[in-house]
């Protein structure tokens, strides 16, 4: 007789292709109990969630799946440049100021997403004419904010998504208003103020695609590197990378050519972040159960790659329940299935990404 999960690893193999044997390392895990230990060992890789902030004012059951899992979170929203600078003259910290008092209420910590991105700007910004304009915008919101939080957001995404998504060359950088009238310098213009901001926090670059098969992501990640190897070898404040992973259900992920990635960044004296965990799964199968250890089998992938040379910083997914979730905003399924990113599903049950997340933790 085939048990339950023999039959969904073999449904999985005839959909898709991918192979979980039951006596892989993937496959044991799956079949030991559920842990549900919560917010892992202290001594653990702390575990974190982006938060949202409607839930987290009207929704009990949201805020109790946070504080039993996490020890970290960052806002979804709230501290990008449209949340915080409605016009140039106004700086509006509501949001991050109850995340942040959430946050600490509950033993929690808050980082900091995002200083300079090109995404989420006001379009006030698109006035922003000049080089020496630029400078005095950016220069200022990094003082002001990060100096508003000094002490209390230890850890700030400072440079995010600076690579296109198809670089035609290794220096290719990503056009934002900042790289457009200071080009590339104000990556390390950027970094070295927020490191006089706040001397003690941890200065994160964040950036996504980069660790499937493939040469266009294997373009990314050179291209990465190079900015990140420049910076170093200029002595610019830079702590730790953050893997955003954004992972594609249906795209391998690259185990090599990420753990080599990951090797010299550590090698270079890096930290290494998970910073927005989730399986984007609109070109997955169907069936729930299958969808759910596709998924868990690709973070299984990606978190077995990247602590080959030594354990993760942090661990942060993008959301924590399937009932709120970016992904439906860009891949929505078509045929009528909700989509099944997270950890937890969207009564807040434990999915297998949420046992294979745990065990990484430890
Ligand atoms: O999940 C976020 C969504 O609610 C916002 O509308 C969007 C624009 O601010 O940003 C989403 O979060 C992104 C993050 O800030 C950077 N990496 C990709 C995330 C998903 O798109």
């Amino acid at each position: 007789m085939l048990s339950r999960r023999d039959t969904i690893l073999t449904s999985l193999k005839a959909m898709t292709g991918v192979a979980v044997t039951a006596s892989s390392p993937l496959g044991t895990l799956l079949a030991s109990p559920v842990r549900a230990q919560g917010r892992g060992q202290a001594d653990g890789v702390p575990y974190g969630a982006a938060v949202r902030d409607g839930p987290l004012a009207s929704e009990p059951d949201y805020r109790a799946a946070l504080v039993r899992h996490c020890r970290q979170l960052v806002g979804e929203g709230g501290l990008k440049w449209y949340d915080l600078r409605p016009s140039r003259e106004r700086f509006v910290y509501d949001l991050p100021d109850k995340q942040i008092d959430f946050a600490s209420r509950n033993g929690m910590t808050l980082r900091g997403h995002t200083v300079v991105w090109y995404g989420a700007m006001p379009d006030w910004t698109k006035s922003i004419a000049s080089a020496s304009e630029a400078e005095r915008e950016m220069v200022g919101h990094i003082e002001t904010v990060m100096g508003r939080y000094r002490g209390r957001i230890k850890s700030w995404d400072v440079i995010n998504e600076p690579i296109p998504d198809d670089p035609a060359s290794r220096s290719d950088i990503r056009p934002s208003i900042w790289q457009q009238r200071m080009g590339e310098s104000h990556i390390a213009l950027a970094l070295r103020t927020a490191a006089r901001a706040d001397p003690d926090a941890q200065l994160v670059m964040n950036e996504y695609d980069i660790e499937f098969v493939g040469p266009r992501f294997r373009r990314k990640r050179e291209a990465f590197l190079r900015l990140i190897r420049d910076l170093k070898l200029r002595n610019v404040p830079l702590h730790a990378i953050g893997l955003q992973g954004h992972l594609r259900g249906e795209l391998p992920i690259d185990r090599e050519g990420l753990s080599a990635f990951i090797a010299e960044c550590r090698s270079m004296g890096l930290k290494v972040l998970v910073t927005e965990l989730d399986v984007v799964d609109d070109k997955l199968p169907g069936p729930p159960e299958v969808r759910d250890i596709l998924a868990a089998s690709r973070v299984y992938d990606f978190l077995d790659a990247i602590r080959v040379s030594s354990p993760l910083d942090a661990l942060l997914t993008w959301g924590i329940s399937d009932r709120y979730t970016w992904v439906p905003l860009y891949f929505k399924r078509t045929d009528g299935h909700l989509n099944r990113p997270l950890p937890l599903d969207s009564d807040y049950r434990p999915k297998p990404m949420m046992r294979v997340i745990e065990h990484f933790l430890r």
